[in-house]
């Protein structure tokens, strides 16, 4: 049924024998499964995963054959790794994380932070009490994962449909509108070398909900809070077609500087109509040098949320529909442009001074001055916890190391950094950020408890 083969299949099986050689030399060139054509361009081809179906012969052959990345569909997410508050469990996660490692697979996790899913003692709780609550969860399931995962959904669905392009409402919305970066500045720390997402749906095209996701983002790279990627779940039906502009929405916020992934692709549908969208959300992330890669979530039909919808590449049976066969000739077809190098530090902070100021509040004037770099600070407060952080600019001349003094007050810890060394009051850069242009700036960062009140930096750079 769905076992029709490509036209140069069908051409080898009719054509004579020097054809033939001809046919298999090429067709030895192409690749033959998801992964390793997307590995041919730079990029990854992923599915989600359930622990429980990886002991089914079928769907483990298929994953282990075709993929080359993983999402825990559900084994990741807050209630199941933090079911009672303070005691984790990782059982099932770590199950799908020795899986990838034992098949030379990547993971994407999902997710650290988001309203859904939650555990019900985090689901009743507010304010101070709930921000701790996820401060500590990003630092201890990011931890424990540290250097394993590619990619974090480190916030997941924080947008409200519709037009009004704002902020969905959740208990952690409520915390404080700073809530999402600092979510971001808690993952930096708790493992520097995984690349940062922010994770949404209905955000396939341009629209309120994505415009208000592409301010955040360019905010956030204004501000130097740690962001990497965007992830666009691409849940494709009648209600939420495809839409026209996907490539360019993805561009868009390449543009900004970060990396593109389709995180949860499904198409529903049947037949050549379904083939053909697969093929042009192939095509479109083909077309986007920093979209790294794609994943559908699931591979059957049958392991799909919505397999009422056969949305996926493969039939109940595990038998490849004509929307993997478009697919991989889409994958195959290829795209011109590559992602950029694969890096596994952290994004740097460095950059050209920014037209937008500092949201925050407040903003203390520069310190230090003299000694070719001034330093301010920008405090993100809550009840009982803090961010500060503080950027280095340097003078007329360009500098290559910095120190900045800066004494927080007593009653309060230090609970992470990041993109600093500490000594004391004494806070100076790290190998990758000394260098700093005339007039441009680095960031660093600071987080902890009590309350962080009225800073005051000094600078000195050489
Ligand atoms: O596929 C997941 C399903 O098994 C869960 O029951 C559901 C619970 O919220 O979450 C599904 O995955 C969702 C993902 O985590 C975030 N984006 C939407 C996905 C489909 O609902």
């Amino acid at each position: 049924m769905n076992r029709a083969r490509t036209g140069g299949a069908i051409a080898l099986a009719g054509a004579a024998a020097i054809a033939v050689v001809v046919g298999l030399a090429s067709s030895a060139q192409a690749a033959t499964t998801l992964g390793a054509s997307a590995a041919d361009k730079g990029r990854y081809f992923g599915t989600a995963v359930a622990a429980y179906k990886l002991s089914d012969a079928t769907y483990s052959g298929i994953l282990d054959r075709e993929f080359n990345m993983i999402t825990p569909e559900n084994e990741m997410k807050w209630d199941a790794t933090e079911p009672t508050q303070g005691q984790f469990s990782y059982g099932s996660a770590d199950q799908i994380v020795a899986h990838a490692n034992a098949h030379g697979q990547r993971m994407r996790g999902h997710a650290l932070a988001w309203h859904s899913q939650q555990p019900s003692w985090a689901q009743n709780m507010s304010g101070t009490a709930l921000r701790n609550a996820m401060v500590n969860h990003i630092t201890n399931v990011a931890t424990h994962y540290q250097g394993k995962i590619y990619a974090w959904d480190v916030v997941n669905e924080a947008f409200a449909d519709g037009s009004g392009g704002g902020r969905r409402d959740s208990n952690l919305q409520r915390t404080g509108n700073d809530w999402i970066e600092v979510a971001f500045r808690t993952a930096r720390a708790a493992d520097p070398g995984a690349k940062l997402c922010y994770n949404d749906y209905n955000t396939d095209g341009q629209n309120a909900k994505s415009n208000a996701v592409y301010a955040m983002v360019q905010d956030f790279k204004a501000r130097g809070v740690p962001i990497d990627c965007v992830g666009f779940q691409s849940h494709i039906n009648s209600g939420s077609p495809l839409p026209s502009d996907y490539q360019a929405n993805l561009q868009r916020f390449a543009n900004l500087g970060v990396d593109v992934q389709i995180t949860e692709l499904d198409i529903a549908g049947s037949g050549t109509a379904q083939a053909s969208s697969y093929a042009s959300v192939v095509k479109a992330c083909l077309a986007v040098s920093r979209c790294t890669g794609i994943t559908v979530w699931g591979i059957r039909d049958s392991d799909s949320w919505r397999s009422g919808d056969t949305p996926l590449l493969f039939d109940n049976n595990g038998n490849k529909k004509a929307s993997y066969t478009s697919t991989l000739d889409a994958l195959n077809a290829g795209g011109t442009s590559s992602p950029p190098p694969v890096s596994t530090s952290p994004s740097r902070s460095t950059s050209p001074s920014p037209s937008v100021s500092p949201s925050v509040s407040p903003s203390n004037p520069g310190g230090g001055g003299g000694n070719g770099c001034t330093a301010t600070t920008s405090v993100n407060q809550w009840q009982g916890g803090f961010v500060v952080t503080v950027r280095v600019t340097a003078g007329a001349a360009a500098i290559n190391s910095w120190a900045v003094g800066l004494t927080l007050p007593s009653g309060t810890t230090v609970t992470s950094t990041w993109n600093v060394t500490r000594s004391g009051n004494t806070w100076s850069n790290v190998s990758y950020n000394g260098h700093v242009n005339a007039g441009q700036y680095t960031e660093f960062g600071i987080q902890g408890t009590g309350t962080a009140g009225t800073l005051s930096p000094t600078c000195s750079g050489s």
